[in-house]
Order: structure tokens, then sequence, then C-alpha cells
């Protein structure tokens, strides 16, 4: 064996080598991150004596009470529904003649965890604007809350007639 072949030799097992150690070092892929353990608010949340206010045109609240049966609070962010342009969550207040305003609530509605929060004329509602088809008493609605993790949930409820409580679902802001 002469000095040139025992050189070509020694490239290929070099070169082999090198492929094997390049499998070798190919990283595993990274696991998934674990699971947090946190029930989405969507698998949790109940809503019981859901209805609608029945409303030729304009304006209509929905109301019922949300229950949440996880460890952990969770907020309502936003609403939509088919039948309006655009679902507010509301409060109302009193203002200093003493009359029921309501208003947008900035910061969502919270259900403590284990708890509830209700949704009744006068006082928090969810306010439909835009109706684009006359709520009748016997229908139902489906309305679709969004919570602030970004999971959702859809319930029905019916139309009633209804007109108690004094806020002013025509001029409202
Ligand atoms: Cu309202």
């Amino acid at each position: 064996m002469n000095t040139s072949t025992t050189l070509r030799l020694a490239a290929l097992v070099a070169a082999a080598g090198l492929t094997l150690t390049a499998c070798a070092a190919t990283p595993a892929p990274t696991p998934p991150a674990a699971s947090q353990g946190v029930a989405e608010a969507s698998t949790v949340v109940t809503i019981t004596d859901a209805w609608f206010k029945a409303a030729d045109e304009g304006m209509s609240g929905a109301f019922g009470t949300f229950n949440n049966a996880g460890a952990d609070d969770v907020t309502i962010v936003s609403a939509s529904s088919e039948v309006a342009h655009m679902v507010e969550l509301h409060e109302t207040t009193e203002n200093a003649s003493g009359e029921l305003e309501m208003r947008e609530v900035k910061g969502g509605f919270t259900i403590p965890a284990g708890g509830s929060f209700a949704l009744e004329p006068g006082a928090n509602h969810l306010m439909f604007m835009g109706l684009m088809a006359p709520l009748q008493a016997g229908a139902t609605v489906e309305v679709t809350v969004t919570f602030d993790d970004g999971s959702t949930f859809t319930f029905e409820a019916p139309v009633k007639d209804y007109s108690g409580a004094n806020e002013n679902y025509e001029t409202g802001e």
C-alpha cells in the first residue's frame, strides 16, 4: 500500500465519521409545552333563565344568570349575535337626578369562581343595538359570548314581552 492510497482511505473514513456524527447530533424535536391545567372558561360557564326583551326595531336587552363552576374567575369581554349589528356589555346606574342611565362596562362581566353573575332589567345586561329584524315573543335567539381567555360560549334564549324597568332603550347612549 503506497502513501497515496492510505491517504484516500483515511479521507473516506473521516467523511463517513462526519456523516454519522451529524446524524447523531440532530436535536430531538422539542416536546409540546405542558398544559397549564386551567380549564377554558367555556367549559365551566352555563346560563340559567336566559331571555330577550321583545322589540320591533332598534335596541333590546338580554338577561339571565351566568354560573361559573370553575376554580378561577372568568370574565366575559364581548358578545355577538346574528340578530343585531352590535352587542355591548352594559351596566345601569342611577344618575344625580335619580334617573337610570346605562353605559358600556369597560372591564367586562366577571363571574366569580364557583359563583354567578346576574343580568337583569335595570341592572347589568347584554345590549343589542341595531336589530336586523323584529324580536318577537316566542322566537329563540342565539348569542355568543367571548371570555378573556379567548374561548366562547353560545346559548339560546327565548324572546319575551316585557315592559318593566325604567332604562330607556330608545335613546340609549
Ligand atoms: Cu343597555
